[in-house]
């Protein structure tokens, strides 16, 4: 008779702590809007909650017009569809992926610009040398929510006949004194990943200041059906389902709480590690006048005062089991499908290189502990040991 080896059941004991968690509403205050979606049947194709969902947001963001969609990457190639772009698009290195992607997505040749050094922008004091005949538009990001130098990007803009199209990924519920930065520009796009601050499980939206632009845009998104029997355009699928509208109507709810924690965990941050040499918070508070931040990220700049290299305190907060990540590193224009660009070269492009080999995003999340805040600071103040 064989004998079954005897298994211990280990608890899981999960203590890691990831850059991002989300914030999700309570799973039984999700129920009621899952039974209306199973009693009216209506699953997809702008229904009722799909419609009250871009209602909540153009309110809630001050905007005009959105247009929803299944994610941020689809509404970026389709918000640059919507304008018509072609040729060349100035862009930035310093950004998730998905910034560029939309170019390629749509034959369009990204040129990269290289970004200011405080806000790690799109610096608009380089934009005007990389303007060619073949330049259509400027594709900027508001990188960890800081807004881009709005003002300037439109001069340059408008004295050369080009289109704006932010990629605001980042950038949910941020102001300034002239209200929504979203607002800005000739179309924002927005995502409402997981990771973001305000998620939809997967989600995005096109903010568009006009009528007849959201409805080109609401046509893109529905393979370019206008009616049931006409079709304008090549559109995709980029419509967001019932049950993601849904859940974002019930996000909205619980979305105040949910900045104010992340306002108080920057705050904490920000007095734990001020007197950290060689630490520079740069999603600082400072920006434009008026400026009501969202805290969706917590980068900090490792400068050469600080005791050692940004990939060793990134693996010795890992074998802490603190997951920081290296947002932005590597730079867009070191993938291979756009390193071979003359605007790729780091030369081009010193002040994102020298900020992707320096930078580290601490962990910033509602369900953040402040006793977790402390052990991050306290890993960040002596990566090399010694008294605590
Ligand atoms: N433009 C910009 C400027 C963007 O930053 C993004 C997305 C886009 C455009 C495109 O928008 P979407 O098409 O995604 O809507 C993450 C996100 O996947 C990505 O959405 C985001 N930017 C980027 C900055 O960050 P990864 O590769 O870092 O994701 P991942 O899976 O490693 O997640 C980070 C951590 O978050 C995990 O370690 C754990 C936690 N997490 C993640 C997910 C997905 C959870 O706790 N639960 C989850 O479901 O890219």
């Amino acid at each position: 008779m064989s004998s079954l080896p005897v298994r211990l059941v280990e608890p899981v004991i999960d203590d890691r702590i990831f850059v991002t968690q989300p914030h999700l509403a309570p799973l039984a205050e999700f129920l009621p809007y899952l039974e209306k979606i199973w009693s009216s049947k209506v699953l997809t194709n702008g229904g009722p909650f799909h419609q009250q969902l871009e209602q909540a947001l153009c309110e809630y963001l001050g905007v005009e017009h959105l247009a929803l969609f299944t994610n941020g990457t689809l509404a970026l190639v389709t918000a640059l569809q919507a304008h018509r772009i072609t040729g060349e698009v100035i862009t930035t290195p310093y950004s998730f992926v998905a910034t560029a992607h939309s170019l390629l997505w749509n034959g369009i040749k990204p040129v990269f610009v290289d970004v200011d050094p405080d806000t790690l922008n799109l610096d608009p004091e380089k934009i005007e040398a990389a303007i060619t005949p073949q330049t259509t538009a400027i594709l900027p990001v508001h990188c960890y929510g800081r807004p881009c130098n709005l003002d300037a990007i439109q001069k340059i803009a408008d004295n050369y006949n080009l289109k704006v199209i932010y990629d605001a990924a980042h950038a949910f519920g941020v102001k300034t004194d002239v209200g929504s930065v979203l607002a800005h520009g000739d179309l924002s796009v927005l995502s409402f990943h997981a990771t973001k601050v305000f998620n939809t499980f997967e989600g995005g939206a096109v903010v568009c200041p006009d009528a007849k632009t959201k409805q080109r845009i609401d046509h893109l998104k529905n393979f370019g059906f206008v009616d049931e029997v006409t079709v304008v355009a090549p559109g995709i699928n980029g419509k967001m389902s019932e049950i993601n509208a849904a859940f974002g109507m019930l996000q909205l709810k619980h979305i105040d709480e949910a900045l104010e924690r992340r306002a108080a965990i920057d705050a904490t941050y920000r007095r734990l590690l001020a007197d950290v040499k060689g630490v520079r918070c740069i999603s600082a508070l400072e920006g434009p006048s008026g400026y009501v931040a969202n805290h969706a990220y917590f980068p900090i700049l490792l400068s050469d005062e600080y005791p050692v290299e940004r990939d060793t305190l990134f693996n010795l907060m890992r074998e802490h089991n603190i997951f920081a990540r290296r947002y932005f590193y590597p730079l867009i224009s070191d993938f291979p499908m756009y390193r071979g660009l003359p605007s790729a070269q780091s030369s081009n492009l010193p002040v994102a290189a020298d900020a992707a080999r320096r930078v580290l995003c601490l962990p910033i999340y509602p369900a953040l502990a402040d006793h977790d805040i402390e052990r991050i600071v306290d890993l960040v103040a002596h990566p090399l040991g010694g008294a605590h």
